[in-house]
Parts: C-alpha cells; structure tokens; sequence
C-alpha cells in the first residue's frame, strides 16, 4: 500500500490527496509538520518538501505535480490529467502552474509575516501579492470560461480534473492561512467552483486546517 506523507494545511498535498481519493487508491496517510525537525520528509526528498509518495518498496516519489503524473501513468483510470486531447492536457498543466505559482507566493507570504514586522519587506510582500492576484485573476477568467457553453463549469475540457483540482486546492489554502482575503467578493465564478468542488467526497474529506509549527523556521 503508499504512504503519503502529508500536513494538514498544504494545498500541494492535498491534490494528491485528492487525485487518490478520485482515482480511488487507497493509502495510508502520515501527518506531519514539514517545518518541524520531527519529520521524515528528508529522509525521502532532498529538497525537504512534502507531499512525499512513498511506495510499498520504500522508495519516495515527490513534488507535487510529478507525483500527480506518476500516478496518472500508473492508475490511468480515471483520467485526470489528460482530459480530451492535447490541447486540454496542456492547458490543464497550465492552469496547475499557475495555481501551484499563487501557493508558493502565499507560502512566501505566510514565513515574511511571520518575521518580525521590524524584518519585513514591504516591497518584497507586495511582489508576492501581485502574483497572488494576478493567479488568481487568471484561474477566475478560466472558470468564467469553463461555464460557457457545455462545459459545466469546469475549467477545462468540460469535466472535471486536474486543473480543478489545482484551482480548489488553493482556494482552501487561502481560507485557513488568509481567512482575511477577499477572494470571495472579488472572484464569483471562484465562489462557484468551490462550490461544485465542495460537493465532491474527495474534497469535502481534505477540508484543509491549520498546524501548530514548534521550531524556529525564520
Ligand atoms: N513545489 C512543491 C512545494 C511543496 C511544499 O512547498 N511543501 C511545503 C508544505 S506546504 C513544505 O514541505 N515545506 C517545507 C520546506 O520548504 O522546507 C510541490 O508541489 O510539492
């Protein structure tokens, strides 16, 4: 059986968590604080980052967006990467890009605002904003787009996948780290996918929460 390792609040192991919940895989899953000295993501990723995959042999496959591949190779039904055809498989990756781009920038966010404001760089936390409005503004326009027409609402391809996937993951993120950005009033067709993602069991069950990290990061 794999064993992921995962924490809470992260939107990066959440698609995981959801793409195995859709694809009905089971797993274990490992809680962790990937902040804390106590974990064991180093022990499978260089780089010190979870989600981590670690498959029955021991071996760890991570990064979110690869592990996400690997599993679409290994357990190709049902699809959620390649959507119909090249053209949606492409977009798809591209609109994961952009969400993955507006975590990293929350990620940022989160560590600076947790320096002491005397630290804080101002110019260098409205770098990080922009990138978050600006993906934000982009994965809007792709769900206004994706309720034209047939295509129920879904950003890409007329069903859902990857790339709802990625999009919801970061709206859940936002509410537990930013419960005070107005996404909501800003981006209605963002409030409607949630919406449709709230009503699928492998989002209701990866509702995101907060953790308490114990060691000094910054
Ligand atoms: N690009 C990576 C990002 C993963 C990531 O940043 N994970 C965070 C948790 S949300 C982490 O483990 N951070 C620990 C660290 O950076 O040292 C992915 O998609 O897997």
């Amino acid at each position: 059986m794999y064993r992921l390792i995962s924490a809470t609040p992260s939107p990066y192991a959440r698609k995981v968590r959801i793409a195995l919940a859709e694809k009905g895989i089971p797993f274990e899953l490992a809680t962790e604080v990937p902040w804390d000295s106590s974990t064991a993501t180093p022990a499978y990723n260089p780089l010190e980052k979870l989600p981590v995959l670690v498959l029955p042999d021991g071996r760890g496959i991570y990064e979110s967006r690869f592990v996400l591949e690997w599993l679409e190779a290994k357990h190709p039904d049902p699809p959620l990467l390649a959507p119909a055809g090249t053209d949606d498989a492409l977009a798809a990756r591209q609109a994961e890009v952009i969400a993955d781009g507006v975590c990293d920038a929350l990620v940022l966010l989160f560590w600076e605002r947790r320096r002491p404001e005397e630290h804080q760089s101002v110019p260098w936390m409205a770098r990080q904003r922009r990138k978050v409005d600006g993906g934000l503004r982009a994965l809007s326009a792709l769900a206004e787009a994706g309720e034209g027409g047939t295509r129920g609402g879904w950003l890409v391809g007329g069903r859902f996948g990857l790339a709802d996937i990625a999009a919801g993951t970061v709206l859940g993120y936002l509410d537990v780290r930013f419960p005070e950005h107005p996404w909501r009033s800003l981006h209605p067709a963002l409030v409607r996918l949630a919406g449709r993602l709230a009503e699928r069991p492998s989002f209701r069950t990866t509702m995101p929460s907060p953790q308490r990290i114990a060691d000094r990061v910054v």
